[in-house]
């Protein structure tokens, strides 16, 4: 529904952008960082995390381009091996300096710094030493790594982000590092039972030490429609939600697993270790809000237990049609929606899902919501005239953005938005290929070229949304 008398954007909503340290920084090597787990297993197809886009480097260029969008926040993360290259211990002051000197430079041009404190890239030594997230020795690494963190930066930095895109940590090989000899699924639901004591343990430490401040996780979420009025279909979609997301948001926000995903672990052997005190803690460690990664809805449908069990096959060359869904045999099985376009990596394009989306968390939680990140990945050059004519991208904005407006009206507490990302950078699963949001860095994946920021279409789109509140959609 629309309304007659739709109200505006709030007055102090965090018109933002997003990036990643390992996606942005580059300088991997340098000034004492270690490498991380993704730094050593990021798709060798396309560039490494050496140089990226020189953000590193070129950091107040980059937050004067910042100033000059208008921004109003930025969400960046924290490289975890910069400020600690051996995973704990003696804080490398360079590491720490640069995102002290990342964040004088936002607040000098009026920009709110959004931080988020893990980003993926998991010190490899720590990884090497103790089998990274498979082991709960890490819970008290990361609330070491947390502590220096709150203690250096918690007096600039009002809003932070534990852990971006737990759910997500468990689909992408070069995010998470498995043993193969052991049950793939067992390990995923150990690894985030570990993963949600220490987002929890981050938030009781970051209320005593930053009692001002504002911490939630940052989620990924890709809702399931049913694919037809099929009560099956139906049941099929609410089990890949639960599955999919509220396995992670039920733990986060009530601290209990829900009853049918516990008792589907229990039944097939994968469920986690929980000790004594395991759940008081994550209980009694309430996030004060959401933030929401959204970037398409999905489809599924009931898939009979004949069925062969399949993954999921990541589109991450850019070829329309590459995708390969997945089947879990007697719970669902993913489709493709006839009604919505796609981008060329087969991601589909729903504005309208995100404003159900949003409701939906609402009615669950009762919590304010940032949308973290959205946005569009496409392959983009320069024209003759160095410019990026990304049409396809501001009606993509816009239309988010519309549906955002109708959710606040809804009676969603919507308090920023995000997009992925404020430059291009490197694309997790496709290099620099696949090119997002802002501002265009001249590179390709083989060549470095000469990295210069140029303002793309959308750029100057946004920059009159932003001056405007909203209210040019
Ligand atoms: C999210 C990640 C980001 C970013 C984005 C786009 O899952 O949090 O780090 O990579 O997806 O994904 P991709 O780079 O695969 O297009």
């Amino acid at each position: 529904m629309k309304y007659k008398n739709p109200t505006a954007f709030p007055q102090d909503f965090l018109w933002s952008a997003a990036t990643s340290a390992y996606q942005i920084e580059g300088a991997y090597l340098e000034d004492g960082k270690s490498l991380s787990v993704v730094d050593l297993n990021i798709n060798s197809a396309y560039a490494d995390t050496s140089i990226t886009s020189d953000h590193y480097h070129r950091f107040k260029e980059d937050v004067a381009l910042m100033k000059e969008l208008g921004l109003k926040a930025y969400r960046f993360s924290i490289s975890w091996p910069r400020v600690l290259p051996n995973g704990r211990g003696e804080v490398n002051k360079k590491g720490i300096e640069f995102y002290l000197n990342l964040v004088k430079e936002l607040k000098e041009n009026g920009i709110e710094p959004l931080a988020t404190i893990y980003h993926f890239d998991l010190p490899d030594c720590l990884q090497k030493e103790y089998g990274g997230w498979s082991s709960r020795k890490i819970i008290d690494d990361f609330a070491y790594y947390c502590e220096v963190l709150f203690e250096h930066l918690g007096e600039n930095i009002k809003y932070w982000f534990t852990i971006n895109e737990q759910s997500n940590m468990f689909l992408l090989p070069y995010l998470m590092v498995f043993d193969t000899d052991k049950s793939l699924e067992k390990q995923k639901y150990e690894m985030n039972h570990i993963m949600t004591l220490a987002h929890a343990k981050s938030i009781q430490l970051f209320r005593e030490m930053v009692p001002s401040g504002k911490i939630g996780p940052a989620i990924g979420i890709s809702p399931n429609y049913p694919k037809s009025c099929d009560p099956k279909d139906i049941q099929a979609s609410r089990e890949a939600d639960d599955f999919r997301t509220y396995l992670f948001t039920d733990l986060y926000v009530y601290g209990h697993y829900r009853p049918n995903i516990w008792k589907y672990m229990l039944e097939n052997n994968v469920a986690p270790t929980i000790m004594e005190g395991d759940l008081e803690l994550i209980a009694g460690s309430k996030p004060d809000f959401l933030g929401l990664n959204y970037y398409q809805s999905r489809v599924v449908a009931y898939a009979p237990e004949t069925l062969e069990n399949k993954d999921i096959i990541l589109n991450t060359g850019g070829n329309k049609g590459a995708t390969g869904y997945e089947v879990i045999p007697g719970i669902y099985q993913g489709s493709s929606n006839q009604y919505l376009e796609k981008t060329d990596w087969d991601w589909e394009v729903d504005p309208i899902g995100l404003r159900v989306l949003l409701n939906d968390l609402n009615d669950r939680y009762h919590l304010p919501i940032i949308i973290t990140e959205n946005g569009i990945g496409a392959i983009e050059e320069l024209t003759k005239e160095r410019q990026v004519h990304d049409y396809y991208r501001i009606n993509y904005l816009k239309n988010h953005l519309a549906q955002c407006r109708l959710a606040i009206n809804d009676g969603v507490k919507l308090f920023g938005y995000c997009p992925w990302s404020f430059m291009d950078l490197l694309s997790t699963t496709s290099g620099f290929r696949k090119r997002y949001e802002f501002v265009f860095v001249n590179r390709e994946d083989e060549d470095l070229m000469d990295l210069s920021r140029i303002k793309k279409d959308s750029f100057y789109w946004y920059k009159n949304i932003i001056e405007t509140n909203g209210d040019m959609l």
